[in-house]
């Protein structure tokens, strides 16, 4: 008897666990079409947790990554390559531009070419000819760009549509999730204003919003559109209804370096989730590290940038590294030459950054000020100079000086003793080391790390899938409902009639003591008249 009953509880046991482990793994499809480095090792911390917890996930990606277990990954061709040549072409697509509303059309632009190559591919092909009956639990949609993607939620059948993106909080964040957008707070991510705007800029500000808006509204989605019903039929419904399903979006942001903004429940900043991957670093790597008696300078310009960009100036680093002795310097490049470099520089194609950052003897990173990166430096609280190229790299390093937790300098007008003196006033002065404990303490004490909340999140929207309980997209307003324009129109409309009638009614009162005078105007000026008769 005790040993039946034994017995009967390990079944139990086993058919508990069982049936939890499949209440956990859910099939996923990912769609990753941002071909950016960057942007993979901040979802690839997504996904690898979401795999690492038993899911099954398929990844449609522009990157080659090799598939494991619980990773499959569907490769979409070529894309990088057809970039570099959109980008190697005339110039005129070159995103260093620094006019707004020019940076914003040359984006959607960009967006719209890499749109036509992922259709193209044999990838999209190939989980376009999936078992018409294959299941998918949720779809997690990189929504940076890659919208023409989103046909594959409506060709398997509408499972919740999850929205993530690297990139900060895009403007068109607004477009899925009716984020209330108060541009009088938050700057266009692309210009270099700080959330404390005189009214000129926020005019300008705002103009900038209102022109991503119609852009993407008027051009780029119906381009998108247009494309995706190549591939996905005429049958297939607008993109913009499809992208406004989504249960749950992840934004890369944190409100230790990002302005604050209003969020709905479903929208969940995650920033800073990249910061929990697992890198090994190098023996050689750590030894150098240590071996610096005044700390080490990690220097990189993101993933982006390729080296033959920096042209002659790469001469003026190396003078400024060699005449900073006393540091050693670890400089991610994609160059083979290593021939000329200084005793105190390391030169590797690729490193671990965060763990770079989280090494004791890391006292500076010099970084273009990809978003990605000053995170990583803000969390593991290492002061930065910066050297912004394009997009939001500017705002990033404005905001990181105004914070006080580092310097930026302009690319064009560097000097070898701008770069020494810089570098000399950040590491020397305390007050920056100061500011950036508090900062990084700020990133830090959060009750969950953002990779967890991420997860839970996704789990969660999995498990209630459909009920949309979180979602302000459950109500179709339009931007007068929203702003309650309307409302405030009508009630501005009642109370201009109501003064209008008070106004008419005193007068008329005036009318009555003037016995019958028929124009107020007339009636006052008699009264007045009157009084001074009486007089
Ligand atoms: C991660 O996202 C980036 C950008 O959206 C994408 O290019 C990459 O393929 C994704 N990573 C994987 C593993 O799919
Ligand atoms: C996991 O995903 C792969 C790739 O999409 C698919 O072939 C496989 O059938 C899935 N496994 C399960 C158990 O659904
Ligand atoms: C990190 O990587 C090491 C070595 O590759 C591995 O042993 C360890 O389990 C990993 N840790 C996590 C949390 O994935
Ligand atoms: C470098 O220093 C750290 C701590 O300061 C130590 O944990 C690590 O073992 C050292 N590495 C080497 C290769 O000496
Ligand atoms: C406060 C602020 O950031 N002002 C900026 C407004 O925009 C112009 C042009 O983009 C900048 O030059 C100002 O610095």
């Amino acid at each position: 008897m005790k040993m039946f009953s034994n017995v009967f509880w390990l079944m139990i046991a086993i058919f508990v666990t069982l049936t939890i482990n499949n209440a956990n793994s859910a099939n996923i499809l990912c769609l990753m079409g941002t071909p950016s480095p960057s942007h993979h090792i901040w979802n690839k911390s997504i996904m690898r947790a979401l795999a690492d917890r038993g899911n099954n996930l398929t990844i449609l990606t522009v990157e080659i990554e090799r598939s494991t277990k619980n990773m499959h990954f569907i490769h979409m061709e070529n894309v990088y390559d057809a970039i570099y040549e959109y980008f190697s072409g005339d110039g005129n697509n070159d995103l260093t531009n620094k006019h707004v509303y020019k940076s914003i059309t040359l984006l959607y632009r960009f967006y719209s070419f890499v749109g036509r190559q992922l259709i193209g591919t044999v990838g999209a092909k190939q989980l376009l000819d999936y078992p018409i009956d294959f299941k998918f639990d949720a779809i997690v949609h990189d929504f940076t760009q890659s919208q023409v993607l989103l046909g594959f939620v409506h060709r398997f059948g509408y499972p919740p549509l999850i929205s993530v993106s690297p990139y900060g909080m895009p403007p068109y964040t607004y477009a899925i999730a009716q984020v209330p957008s108060f541009p009088s707070y938050t700057p266009h991510a692309i210009a270099a204003f700080t959330n404390q705007m005189g009214f000129y800029e926020r005019v300008r500000n705002w103009s900038y919003y209102f022109y991503d808006w119609v852009y993407r509204r008027f051009v780029y989605m119906t381009n998108e559109n247009r494309k995706a019903k190549k591939l996905f039929g005429e049958q297939l419904p607008k993109l913009e209804s499809i992208e406004s399903m989504t249960e749950l979006v992840l934004v890369n942001i944190d409100f230790s370096f990002d302005y604050p903004q209003v969020l709905p429940p479903n929208v969940i900043p995650v920033g800073g989730l990249q910061t929990k991957r697992n890198e090994t670093l190098d023996q050689s790597v750590d030894l150098f590290l240590n071996k610096s008696t005044k700390g080490a300078i990690y220097f990189s310009l993101g993933t982006i940038l390729q080296t033959s960009e920096l042209g002659d100036k790469i001469q003026i680093f190396l003078e400024a590294i060699k005449r900073l002795k006393e540091y050693n310097f670890i400089w991610k490049l994609d160059v083979a030459d290593h021939t000329s470099v200084p005793s105190n520089l390391l030169v590797k194609e690729w490193l671990p950054q965060n763990r770079i950052l989280a090494h004791p003897n890391t006292k500076l990173f010099i970084t273009h000020g990809g978003r990605l990166s000053v995170q990583e430096s803000i969390w593991h609280g290492v002061c930065m100079l910066g050297i912004p190229f394009y997009l939001d790299q500017q705002q990033n390093m404005v905001k990181v000086a105004r914070y006080g937790i580092g310097e930026y300098l302009d690319f064009n007008t560097i000097t070898t003793e701008l770069l020494v003196e810089s570098i000399r006033n950040i590491i020397e002065s305390p007050k920056y080391t100061e500011r950036m404990k508090i900062r990084s303490e700020l990133f830090q004490y959060q009750p969950t790390h953002p990779l967890d909340r991420a997860i839970f999140w996704i789990e969660h929207t999995i498990h209630n899938r459909g009920t949309k309980h979180l979602s302000l997209t459950n109500f179709e307003l339009n931007f007068f409902q929203i702003y309650m324009l309307d409302a405030i129109a009508l009630l501005s409309l009642i109370s201009l009639v109501f003064l209008f009638t008070m106004k008419r009614h005193i007068y008329f009162g005036n009318k009555k003591e003037a016995e019958g005078i028929t124009t107020s105007a007339v009636a006052v000026t008699d009264n007045v008249n009157k009084t001074e008769k009486i007089e």
